[in-house]
């Protein structure tokens, strides 16, 4: 059982919101310099709202299914909580929007997951949503490895795809309970695929005075696993707040959305909710919910057996 608080599970999930809502009007752009990137952030935030999109929607279905459902996670159970929230206005990868089709026509889950790729996905779409993951069991290192693997299964199958989310849980479980995350705890997490060995070995050795256009060029900010988790690490280890790692994430371009949600994730775990500065939240679609799914996943915590109402 885990051993987080209530302010560490908040931290993480307000941490990947803003990540999300802040990276998704810059998806698929250049690397541009940190104080461009500043600059984007700075504007973005004047809007009334900043919509968040699939990662903080499928990252809600995941804490629906833990708390609701079963906390050993049930593959086609969680595929029926990821289709109650889905909504394809969301900017889902193109493999994920013809999963939903054939799940809608009722295919099986297990069918269904190598329908779309042979080899199943090897997208970033496991690794963005498993953040509840690592908060749950933080401390407990095989059960957030077997855990976060179950939760990848309904939509990533392929072992690059499921890695990346096993690499990122165990991420936000050393985040959320040593209050710290740096390059040490970067370089130790466990990968099991030559892929993610290949990118975290690269981001622990990328120093933190690369420019922005260096560091996607060595981690690469393309919406697979292999080419987005070591980025985001990247961020939440060597950039000394929340709003840095943000900006970072915008200045590397591509997977913006998903890679400054998953280094948001992880440096709000480590720092906590007050990480999320003054003027966020009353911007971030989703604030309040988001919020109320935290203290949800944290009462579960509370009493061990899972808040099943
Ligand atoms: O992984 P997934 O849910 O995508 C998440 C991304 C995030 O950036 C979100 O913000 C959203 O924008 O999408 O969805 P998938 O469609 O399973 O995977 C994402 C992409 O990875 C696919 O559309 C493919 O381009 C690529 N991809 C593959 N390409 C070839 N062969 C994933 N698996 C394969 C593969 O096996
Ligand atoms: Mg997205
Ligand atoms: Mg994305």
């Amino acid at each position: 059982m885990s051993g987080v608080g209530a302010q560490a599970v908040t931290g993480a999930l307000l941490g990947a919101l803003a990540g999300d809502c802040l990276g998704a009007p810059w998806e698929g752009r250049h690397a541009v310099t940190r104080k461009r990137a500043r600059a984007r952030v700075r504007r973005a935030l004047e809007r009334p709202v900043l919509a968040y999109t699939d990662d903080t929607q499928l990252t809600l279905a995941l804490i629906d299914h833990l708390v609701g459902d079963t906390d050993r996670v049930e593959p086609a159970q969680l595929a029926r909580r990821m289709l109650a929230r889905y909504d394809d206005r969301r900017g889902y990868g193109a493999g994920m929007r013809r999963l939903v089709a054939l799940w809608r026509d009722g295919w099986d889950v297990d069918d269904a997951a190598t329908a779309v790729f042979p080899d199943g996905s090897f997208g970033n779409g496991a690794a963005m949503r498993v953040a509840p993951v690592g908060l749950r069991w933080a401390g407990d290192h095989d059960v957030i490895t077997h855990v976060a693997e179950r939760s990848a299964r309904p939509t990533h199958v392929h072992p690059v795809g499921i890695d990346g989310a096993v690499v990122q849980a165990h991420a936000v479980a050393v985040a959320a309970s040593t209050g710290a995350f740096g390059r040490d705890e970067l370089a130790a997490l466990p990968a099991a695929t030559d892929e993610l060995r290949a990118g975290l070995q690269a981001a622990a050795s990328l120093p933190s005075t690369v420019t922005a256009a260096e560091a996607a060029r060595a981690l690469g900010t393309a919406p697979i696993a292999h080419r987005s988790v070591p980025a985001a690490l990247w961020c939440a280890a060597t950039c000394e707040d929340l709003e840095h790692a943000i900006v970072t994430a915008v200045a590397l371009g591509g997977d913006t959305d998903t890679i400054a949600a998953m280094a948001g994730a992880v440096r709000g775990a480590a720092d906590g909710p007050a990480s999320l500065p003054p003027g966020w939240s009353h911007v971030l679609e989703g604030h309040d919910d988001v919020v109320e799914a935290a203290r949800r996943l944290a009462g579960s915590l509370d009493d061990g057996t899972g808040d099943r109402t």
